[in-house]
């Protein structure tokens, strides 16, 4: 059970926390880049535990060592309480400070983690344990929970979720490599009770599994990546499955989070002050991308026969990047334009409402297929550090891409831009791409269509 203890406690504990709010939209922080948030209501306060990216902008890797803690008491305003465990809490660990959840259970906090260690075999599960959920928090066992040599294990050991049920029992669920586990817990929160089992019905099962109660369904949430749900397997949906008991079996009920801007994705659901959260995370965050992610929260809604409808994802504010736009002083061309369409469309300025935006013209190449290219071109040069699409999307032959990759002209040739942050292909917004200052004469963005479809874009910001 996600919701207990007295919030008195939780009161005392932020009054001995350095504060630092932000505000509601989303990322909810962007002063550091968090992922993989596992979420808990505690009294009157929402916590959320989080992993730490920390991976250099164009990292190829994840640099994760610690896990975070961010609070609120109103789902808009958040304190950073920074890093509550560290790979150094755990004299058996590695490196890769993955995801993790936390669970209380009689008062204490076990925080349930993802470790790599420093013996044979990957990535292992183990348990922290402190008195507040704040910590501070120690290791419990001294060795993993989980390893590779657990019987029955998963193919990669990541991404515990742990649900105490009514009647005290409670449950381990984890897996990746499309692995999904499970196994009941004893008491002490930190054992087995009985061998593993691979619960059936999970359909799609990817990577981090969140399994809650409501209303006496039990609900299993994960990431999934097939062709149903994503522009390439790299990145995750998040489907759900229901089930009349916490072991399964599981009947698949659809996707309740669409893929996001970072490759992977980790889901919580959470009823906090009488409404449902999804917690997530995404590349959103400036500089963000699939190895420096960043959480986010949006309202989850059921519908009256228990289905979840799939969340709106907020991102930002919505409107365009500040800074100098050289767009506005460029030429474009392109490898192709539907000749019903203007190319004149990515450079004019315009703030279009949403990626169906029709009022002004747009930019389309319809009906070609794979990649094309948009290019601006300067007779002087000029610095730029950041590029922003607004992608257009008819919901007919022109549909968000599967991905882009933004290059410079050398001089003698084309190149991509240096450590360039993830090329977001979502609707809706300025996909902002970051990238090491360049000063060029000609700024392309190369883009890759969706299997079947066409790409076009309503505007293109070429910023300093
Ligand atoms: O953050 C490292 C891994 O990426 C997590 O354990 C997975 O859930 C995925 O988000």
């Amino acid at each position: 059970m996600r919701r207990s203890w007295p919030a008195v406690l939780a009161a005392v504990v932020l009054t001995l926390t350095v504060v630092s709010p932000s505000s509601a939209v989303n990322p909810i922080i962007t002063t550091r880049y968090t992922a993989d948030p596992a979420a808990l209501v505690v009294g009157n306060t929402l916590y959320v535990y989080t992993g730490h990216d920390e991976a250099p902008a164009g990292g190829t890797n994840f640099v994760m060592r610690d896990w975070q803690v961010l609070s609120t008491t109103d789902a808009t305003n958040w304190t950073q309480h920074g890093a509550r465990l560290s790979l150094g809490d755990f004299p058996w660990a590695g490196a890769d400070a993955w995801a993790a959840e936390v669970e209380p259970r009689n008062g204490r906090y076990y925080w349930y983690v993802s470790i790599n260690g420093n013996g044979p075999g990957w990535m292992n599960i183990g348990v922290a344990v402190g008195d507040s959920p704040l910590g501070p928090f120690t290791d419990a066992i001294g060795g993993p929970l989980i390893s590779d040599s657990t019987p029955n294990s998963s193919g990669l050991n990541i991404d515990p979720t742990v649900f105490v049920d009514d009647d005290g029992q409670a449950y381990l669920y984890w897996g990746s490599f499309w692995g999904v586990r499970a196994v009941r817990l004893n008491p002490d929160m930190i054992s087995m009770n009985g061998p593993v089992i691979t619960p059936q019905g999970v359909t799609n099962f990817w990577e981090a599994p969140w399994l809650f109660k409501r209303n006496g369904v039990y609900y299993l949430a994960y990431a999934a990546n097939d062709a149903g749900c994503v522009s390439s397997s790299s990145f995750a949906c998040i489907r759900y499955a229901t089930a009349s008991n916490p072991l399964g079996p599981w009947t698949h009920r659809g996707v309740v989070l669409d893929q996001v801007s970072s490759t992977t994705n980790h889901p919580a659901i959470i009823e906090f002050n009488g409404q449902w959260y999804m917690v997530y995370h995404t590349a959103d965050a400036p500089g963000g991308g699939n190895f420096r992610r960043s959480v986010a929260v949006d309202r989850l809604f059921f519908n009256a026969d228990g289905t979840m409808q799939k969340v709106a994802q907020t991102r930002g504010g919505g409107g365009p990047p500040s800074g100098t736009n050289h767009a506005r002083t460029a030429t474009a061309a392109t490898s192709f334009v539907s000749a019903w369409e203007n190319l004149a469309a990515v450079n004019d300025g315009f703030v279009p409402a949403n990626s169906a935006d029709r009022t002004r013209p747009v930019y389309g190449n319809w009906p070609q297929q794979g990649t094309q290219w948009v290019e601006y071109r300067w007779t002087n040069p000029v610095s730029v550090s950041r590029s922003a699409a607004y992608w257009f999307d008819d919901n007919q032959g022109i549909d968000l891409p599967a991905s882009c990759q933004v290059q410079y002209w050398t001089g003698s040739a084309y190149a991509n831009v240096p450590n360039q942050s993830a090329c977001g292909v979502a609707a809706n917004t300025f996909n902002v791409t970051t990238f090491s200052p360049v000063s060029t004469t000609r700024l392309r963005l190369n883009i890759t269509a969706r299997s079947g479809f066409s790409t076009g874009m309503l505007e293109w910001m070429a910023l300093n």
